[in-house]
């Protein structure tokens, strides 16, 4: 099977093959054929009865030891995966709160407020007072509503509940999907799908909305007290591919998710006394520091940091012999990354207590010591250089410009140069008169199961082709970036004529000389909330819910819990969401049947898994032709 389109990755895979050093695609291989219980959802490890499995053909057993169904087993399973992945975004944001509260005590020196603006904005959205108050005393009122979002409380999650339609909130509280804090709905998820607990598969399933819904408050406050400690994205262009490491400099990769370490090396990098300790150590470029996966987006989106890989081919970055040292802070980091550098110079360095790899050095790191933590990490790349082996360099020369940045304020302000009384008009008209068919909102991973890149390359064109203005976060911004996608070049080549014209609308009257990029790049997982915002606000202009919006999201190579985290909530919003892949839930007709069908009923939004990128292009459009005529549009 082919494992990637990339050349550059492609390059790599070749070169650790030669070099006999295993990486992803062979530790899959040695795994086939997985499990098929496994990928249908019918096992169950939950006691120390089972494990138990149940037959899918209905010849062998049909109940666990418990007494337990397949519908049981498969909702269990996938309400835990969500859970999962809320508690994932749930420890993100909460160490962004726990900052922004030091910072605004006047405890963390390395972190002041950066983006006021955005303060004063997410103050008033939560319903803190902001006229005649100071930055501090208002960053402390956010901060101790923030903090306060994770226990139970009686009220429902500030940031959920304000940062949807008016109608989406009246629907959540139909169907008994509030959720009240964040990490309530997870442990509550633990309990109720742990032994003889709820065997209800839909009440199962409604308990894995709510859990769903705390993971967008989670993801929602993530980014929000991001923007306002590192400042919100504004367009800036940078570049892609593994041709970004450089023979000649020091490099520093940042991979993981959480920019509260990243966003300080970044602005550590600069300091002159290191830049030239590393030039003393032999690199005449100083250093680099490059992104890899997430963190890579959140540097990427505020501070043009090139992305280097993303997601199933970080362990590539390695095997360029260049990587003096690859500094994680936690999720979507393979643990293999330590046996890879065990065969080159690099020094892979963990940050986070809860995330440590064997065979890694751990360098702690410690709010009140950030700057001093970047620095140490610092020398230690620079020390690692001097170990470089010069017959083990091999760096692909592939890069793509990127243009990225499009925060839902940087999209706003770009329409606001067409028309400054009325921002979201110029937008609201294109969809009306068709320029702009619809919206697509690519988000998720690579999966080793898909041959990298090839389905997020199919359906862009495609989409594009017929005026879907696209959207995209997290490694699915890695791969359009990577593939050149970012680019007002791709907006030529790729873009129908009426998003063609919208964007070059735009982009001129931006100062770009041209179009806008075909893909527009809003930032990390966690940033899947700005697309959201955009589809709010336009719901909210329009006056109308968002499972009427000609708005569509996918995932077409997902890989995570946090990705069948945010799915579910997409779903939940009133958004048609595609996943390239099913997840494992196909051992149960009914939990498959409520997903794919009788979800729409409830919420609007409904999953839809379609392997062929061709066919799934063509599935998301005709969503999009029956969201315009249900609004009266031209289908
Ligand atoms: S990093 S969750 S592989 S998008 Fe956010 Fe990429 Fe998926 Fe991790």
């Amino acid at each position: 099977m082919e494992k990637t389109t990339d050349r550059a990755t492609q390059s790599m895979i070749d070169e650790a093959e030669k070099r006999g050093i295993p990486l992803v695609w062979d530790r899959f291989a040695a795994q086939l054929p997985q499990c098929g219980f496994g990928e249908l959802g019918l096992c169950c490890r939950h006691c120390m009865q089972g494990p138990c499995r149940i037959d899918p053909f209905g010849d062998g057993p049909q109940r666990g030891v418990c007494g337990a169904d397949r519908d049981t087993f498969v909702a269990r399973g996938l309400g835990r995966a969500v859970a999962a992945g809320t508690a994932s975004h749930g420890g993100h944001a909460r160490h962004m709160a726990h900052i922004l509260l030091k910072s605004a005590k006047g405890q963390a020196p390395d972190y002041p407020i950066r983006d006021e603006a955005k303060l004063r904005q997410v103050a008033t959205r939560i319903g803190v007072a902001v006229e005649g108050r100071g930055t501090a005393e208002i960053a402390l009122e956010v901060a101790q509503l923030a903090m306060a979002e994770f226990s139970e409380k009686d009220t429902p999650l500030l940031w959920a509940a304000t940062a949807v339609t008016k109608g989406r909130v009246e629907t959540f509280i139909k169907y008994g999907v509030v959720p009240t804090g964040i990490d309530s709905p997870v442990a509550e998820m633990m309990h109720r799908t742990t032994y003889g607990v709820d065997a209800d598969p839909v009440n199962l399933l409604l308990g894995t909305v709510k859990c769903a819904l705390a993971d967008f408050g989670a993801c929602h406050l993530a980014t929000d007290l991001a923007d306002i400690l590192f400042g919100t994205p504004q367009p800036v262009v940078t570049k892609a591919n593994l041709g970004v490491l450089k023979k000649d400099a020091v490099n520093i990769a940042l991979h993981g998710h959480n920019p509260l370490l990243s966003d300080v090396v970044v602005q550590v990098s600069e300091d002159l006394e290191l830049v030239a300790a590393a030039k003393k150590a032999g690199a005449p470029a100083g250093l680099n520091v490059v992104g890899i996966c997430c963190t890579g987006n959140e540097i990427m989106v505020r501070h043009g940091i090139p992305l280097a890989t993303s997601s199933v081919s970080q362990e590539t970055a390695i095997v360029t012999g260049v990587l003096d040292a690859l500094v994680v802070d936690y999720q979507c980091i393979m643990p293999a990354l330590a046996s890879v550098a065990e065969c080159y110079h690099t020094k892979l360095i963990t940050t986070m207590p809860i995330a440590k790899i064997p065979g890694a050095t751990h360098m702690e790191f410690t709010p009140d010591k950030a700057r001093e933590t970047a620095r140490e990490i610092i020398r230690t790349a620079i020390e690692a250089f001097s170990r470089r082996d010069p017959d083990k360099i091999r760096i692909p020369q592939e890069t793509n410009a990127a243009i990225v940045g499009f925060s839902a304020e940087a999209v706003v302000a770009a329409l606001a140069l067409v028309n400054p009384e009325d921002p979201l008009k110029p937008l609201i008209d294109n969809i009306v008169n068709g320029n702009i068919y619809g919206i697509c909102l690519f988000a998720g991973c690579n999966t080793v199961k898909i041959a990298q890149d090839a389905n997020y390359i199919e359906m862009v064109k495609r989409l594009a082709a017929k005026n879907v203005l696209i959207l995209a976060t997290g490694c699915a911004s890695g791969a359009f970036a990577r593939q050149g996608f970012m680019t007002q070049e791709a907006t030529r080549s790729y873009a129908g004529d009426g998003l063609k014209a919208v964007l070059t609308a735009i982009g001129e009257a931006a100062g770009l000389a041209g179009p806008l990029p075909l893909v527009l790049h809003m930032g990390s997982c966690v940033d899947n909330t700005r697309a959201a915002d955009v589809a709010v606000a336009v719901a909210n202009k329009l006056g109308v819910d968002l499972d009427r919006l000609p708005v569509v999201a996918s995932a077409p190579e997902p890989v995570t819990e946090k990705a069948v985290a945010i799915g579910t909530w997409a779903v939940a919003a009133g958004l048609p969401t595609h996943l390239g892949l099913a997840p494992p839930v196909l051992g149960s007709k009914t939990v498959t049947t409520v997903l794919t069908s009788t979800v729409k009923d409830l919420f609007g939004g409904y999953f839809m898994v379609e392997p062929d990128p061709g066919k799934a292009a063509d599935l998301l459009l005709a969503t999009l032709s029956s969201r315009r005529t249900g609004l009266g549009l031209s289908a």
